[in-house]
């Protein structure tokens, strides 16, 4: 089953939105199979975002995911890397849709409240980066039935 990393950055947890933002994971449909509230070092920041490293917002980026605690998770489901990214919107809250996480509760990119991996394969190495396999929990919902046919 696929899996996906989603991170509340720190705004969202400043802000009392982790419970807000698992709950609408949840009621989607998906299975909840890793989560840790941490912060996070230096290094560990510079890593997540290497693909951005020569951009001019890499180090204020860093500074800002080192802050103040984010929430770790890794969320399990049929096609939830994809449908993970539309349940976040647009990179940019003020363009983000309405009904999306960025889009009810965001007003700037810098402080856009979550993460969440952009394709399968940048998941598998972003869980693979923040947590270990003895932290995940592979588990089979009661609800399964009802979710899928
Ligand atoms: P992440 O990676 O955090 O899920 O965000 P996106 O996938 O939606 O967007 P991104 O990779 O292009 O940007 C990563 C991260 O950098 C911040 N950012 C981005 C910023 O502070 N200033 C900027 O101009 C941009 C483009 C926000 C998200």
């Amino acid at each position: 089953m696929e899996r996906t990393f989603i991170m509340i950055k720190p705004d969202g947890v400043q802000r009392g939105l982790v419970g807000e933002v698992i709950g609408r994971f949840e009621a989607k449909g998906f299975t909840l199979v890793g989560l840790k509230l941490m912060s996070v070092s230096k290094e560990l920041a510079e890593e997540h975002y290497d693909v951005h490293k020569e951009r001019p917002f890499f180090g204020s980026l860093v500074e800002f995911i080192c802050s103040s605690p984010v929430v770790a998770m890794v969320w399990e489901g049929e096609g939830v890397v994809a449908s993970a990214r539309k349940l976040i919107g647009a990179t940019n809250p003020l363009s983000a849709e309405p009904g999306t996480i960025r889009g009810d509760f965001g007003v700037s990119v810098g402080r856009n409240l979550i993460h969440g991996s952009d394709a399968i394969e940048t998941a598998q190495n972003e869980i693979s980066l923040w947590f270990s396999e003895k932290e995940l929990s592979g588990w089979e919902p009661t609800l399964t039935p009802w979710l899928y046919e």
